[in-house]
């Protein structure tokens, strides 16, 4: 497959299509059928040896052993396991905390702020708040509540963090919805954050931030339009987000495309014309009836959308690369402040990247999910990207890739000793995890 992962925008912003039966598949990489990737699972999570941990320590974050989240509170060793159908390593568990979505002064929680105000003054009964739900939820509920097929991708081990076979890191805040209709709630907003195993590049990270809206309406609501339900909710939900763009982003182009989600027919993405490209900000669309029917909804109609909190503000803040969100250095978060929409990110300087390049042959268990989780497990934020470059099958049919790394500090100048060392360890522990020959 010769697959780049883009430097542009248009590449990198159309590629994690979770819901997307278009193309298949959510990511490039192959993939495994759930739980039967054991060997995956168990390659990509914590299973470092003693000596491995010890090298690989000092570029990593410290981490807590007691977060809160809503009331909960949750120990390292209920997230990060040693088992094989736990897929979760340390770095990400530090994120549970973090709660970026949460902090007034933060661009997240600043446009998070800007959206509800939008709702607020637009609609005289307010939409009910949701920003503290726990990030830990069910298989039922990341998946089956929300209709995801049995054999569907974004399930696999490849794609999302499994503390055990019935549990997982939320991969979309549509893991909420059904619970909150079957609780009553009519008009609802959820703003959390969001897991993925994915590629590493300026706007992928395994972290990041979703708000979703849902609003049910009865018949009387519709019965006067002349429409039927469903064509009402959809021109009610197409006027609601545009009307949210406008409000973020003053006058902008955007069009309307068709696509697939299991919990929303018809479903759509809306795309916003930035910078010379096509950016999908979002999906939504008219909700399956059988959401409604499950949790006590049966004459209604509803609509709901998952946008895309990072992508929002990565152009309304001018934010380069998407690791900044996570940047406690001072000359970033002093740019911000609450209240204020799109004031533009000034870089403080632009340190030079350093490419490593590595190939190597891979086998039938190789995704390149679990290559960025072993390189982000040892370089942590000091990478940047990491590239397809070279692909190709010999006549025994052995297939090798080349990959190159970008490190890359958003901080400081990186020395050629500390870049060296990491490298070796990537190159060490790639070869040890995920069973490569290096070339
Ligand atoms: C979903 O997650 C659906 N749950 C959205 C939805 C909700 C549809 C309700 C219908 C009804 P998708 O995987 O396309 O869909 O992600 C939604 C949005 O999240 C995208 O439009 C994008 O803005 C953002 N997004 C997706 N993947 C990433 C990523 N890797 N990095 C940053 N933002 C992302
Ligand atoms: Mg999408």
């Amino acid at each position: 497959m010769a697959v780049a992962i883009g430097f542009g925008q248009s590449a990198a912003f159309s590629k994690a299509l979770l819901f997307l039966h278009r193309s298949g598949r959510r990511s490039f990489t192959a993939f495994s059928a759930p739980y039967s990737s054991s060997a995956t699972a168990a390659s990509s999570s914590s299973a470092f040896s003693s000596a491995d941990k010890l090298r690989s320590q000092k570029w990593r974050a410290p981490v807590a052993s007691v977060l809160e989240r809503g009331g909960v509170k949750i120990a390292r060793d209920d997230v990060v396991r040693d088992e094989p159908t736990n897929n979760i390593p340390d770095t990400i568990f530090t994120k549970l905390g973090q709660q970026l979505h949460r902090r007034n002064q933060h661009p997240i929680g600043i446009l998070k702020n800007a959206i509800y105000d939008y709702f607020d003054s637009n609609y005289e009964n307010k939409f009910d708040k949701f920003d503290d739900l726990c990030p830990i939820v069910t298989v039922k509920q990341n998946f089956d509540d929300v209709l995801v097929p049995a054999d569907h991708v974004s399930r696999s081990y490849n794609d999302t963090y499994y503390i055990d076979p019935q549990t997982v890191l939320r991969c979309h805040t549509s893991a909420h919805q059904a619970e909150l209709l079957s609780m009553g709630h009519k008009k609802f907003l959820v703003t959390g954050d969001v897991y993925r195993r994915d590629s590493i590049d300026a706007t992928h990270y395994p972290v990041f931030h979703q708000m979703e809206g849902v609003r049910v309406f009865s018949p009387n609501d519709w019965e006067l339009s002349g429409q039927d339900g469903t064509a009402y909710a959809a021109e009610d939900l197409k006027k609601c987000l545009e009307g949210l763009a406008r409000h973020l982003f003053g006058a902008v182009e955007m069009r309307w495309i068709d696509t697939y989600f299991p919990f929303t027919d018809p479903s759509f993405e809306l795309e916003i014309y930035f910078q010379e490209k096509w950016l999908e900000v979002l999906g939504c669309g008219v909700t399956e009836q059988e959401i409604l029917k499950r949790s006590g909804n049966s004459n209604n109609v509803a609509w709901a959308f998952g946008l895309g909190l990072e992508r929002l503000a990565m152009v309304l803040f001018d934010i380069p690369d998407i690791r900044l969100f996570w940047s406690t250095d001072e000359r970033f978060t002093s740019q911000f402040s609450e209240g204020q929409l799109g004031v533009k990110f000034k870089p403080f300087s632009k340190f030079p990247p350093c490419y490593k390049d590595m190939s190597f042959w891979i086998n039938e268990s190789f995704t390149e999910n679990n290559l960025c989780e072993v390189i982000r497990g040892i370089a942590g934020d000091l990478v940047e990207e990491v590239c397809l470059i070279d692909d190709f099958t010999n006549k025994k049919g052995m297939t090798s890739h080349c990959y190159r790394i970008a490190y890359r500090s958003m901080e400081r100048s990186l020395t050629d000793e500390e870049i060296n060392e990491l490298q070796w360890n990537v190159r060490e522990q790639v070869e040890s995890k995920l069973k490569v020959v290096l070339r």
